[in-house]
């Protein structure tokens, strides 16, 4: 009785906008929502800065080098703002890592297929944070006050990320045969999985109906997609790339692009562990992870002889 009072207060406070805060009330369900989907966020971007990470020594010029170095830096730094969010709601951080490393966690299908040369630097950028900050923006209003301030932040930096991919491509449309039919590859490679990005259709998604109810989700993943296609469409048109989709067509009744079928075999094959690169970016997490335990036993060491000698001085 008591329990299904407060659930209803709860839920009062949702429908009425208010955010809810670390210490507030809040349902079970909520709660473990709430970690899976912002530890999943922070595993995210931690590991999507591998296939990147693979281009720093690459880069075709200084400029580009610092511009990607940057753009890294800014995803391990929203990996932390997004780990702290999720340890307000009571999980440790040795605990999300373990989720993650056990496979109990999963992370974006994206990050698990390969960056092979330059233009995969364009595409991952232009596409990938292109369909991450149209799911971040409307994050921003999530009902959860850590996570939606983190989202925030998150998005100032994620639209020049977008930015830096759309330069790289647009340059390189402007380039050689090799250069256009480069950027066209990566195009055709990395389009579909970004439209995988915002999670199954909105009839397959078993979390959605909680999500919107509580407010975690303020738009639906196909809504989502669909802002992300009509976006992209148009700016690839621009620089002269096509959409590798037979069945893409503006649709004049709605007024959106209707596109062809998804694989979401290949969806389900790659957020299971079966993509092309799903073992090497685990293997490559764990190595440095426990190579990194001495920098952690330090800063713990660090932490307890500072907290001994406050207590001294008190
Ligand atoms: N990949 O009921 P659903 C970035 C899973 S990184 C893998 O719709 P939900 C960046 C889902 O977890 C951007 N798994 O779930 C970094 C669930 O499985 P579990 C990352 C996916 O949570 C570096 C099952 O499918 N952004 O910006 O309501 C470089 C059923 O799905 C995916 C975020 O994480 C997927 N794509 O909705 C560049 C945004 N989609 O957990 C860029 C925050 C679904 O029951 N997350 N699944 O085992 C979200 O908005 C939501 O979690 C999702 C899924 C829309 C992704």
């Amino acid at each position: 009785m008591h329990n299904e009072h407060t659930n209803q207060h709860f839920q009062l406070r949702i429908d009425n906008g208010e955010y809810i805060e670390a210490k507030d009330y809040m349902p079970d369900g909520y709660r473990k929502h709430l970690i899976r989907q912002i530890s999943q966020h922070a595993h995210s971007e931690v590991i999507g800065m591998q296939p990147e990470g693979n281009w720093i020594t690459r880069a075709p010029s200084l400029r580009s080098k610092q511009i990607l170095l940057a753009k890294i830096q800014d995803e391990g730094g929203h990996g932390l703002y997004l780990y702290s969010a999720a340890e307000t709601l009571g999980i440790s951080r040795v605990e999300l890592i373990d989720q993650l490393h056990s496979g109990k966690a999963k992370y974006s299908n994206i990050f698990n297929y390969p960056a092979l040369n330059w233009a995969d630097i364009g595409a991952i950028g232009w596409l990938v944070d292109g369909a991450a900050i149209v799911n971040q923006v409307s994050l921003q209003r999530t009902s959860y006050g850590p996570y939606s301030r983190a989202m925030v932040r998150i998005c100032k930096e994620e639209s020049f990320h977008q930015r830096q991919g759309y330069e790289i491509m647009a340059n390189m449309m402007k380039g050689t045969k090799e250069q256009r039919e480069m950027a066209q590859d990566a195009m055709n490679r990395w389009w579909w999985p970004a439209l995988m990005m915002f999670g199954p259709h909105d009839t397959d998604s078993p979390h959605s109906s909680d999500a919107v109810k509580w407010k975690i989700k303020r738009e639906t993943n196909d809504e989502l997609r669909q802002k992300f296609i009509d976006k992209t469409v148009q700016q690839a048109e621009i620089i002269g790339l096509t959409i590798p989709d037979k069945d893409l067509k503006f649709n004049e009744k709605t007024g959106h692009y209707d596109i062809g079928k998804i694989n979401w075999d290949e969806f389900h094959r790659v957020i299971n562990g079966n993509g092309p690169c799903n073992k090497q970016r685990m293997e490559h997490h764990i190595k440095y992870h426990n190579e990194g335990a001495w920098v952690r036993e330090a800063a713990e060491a660090y932490k307890k002889k500072r907290l001994a000698k406050q207590l001294e001085i008190a």
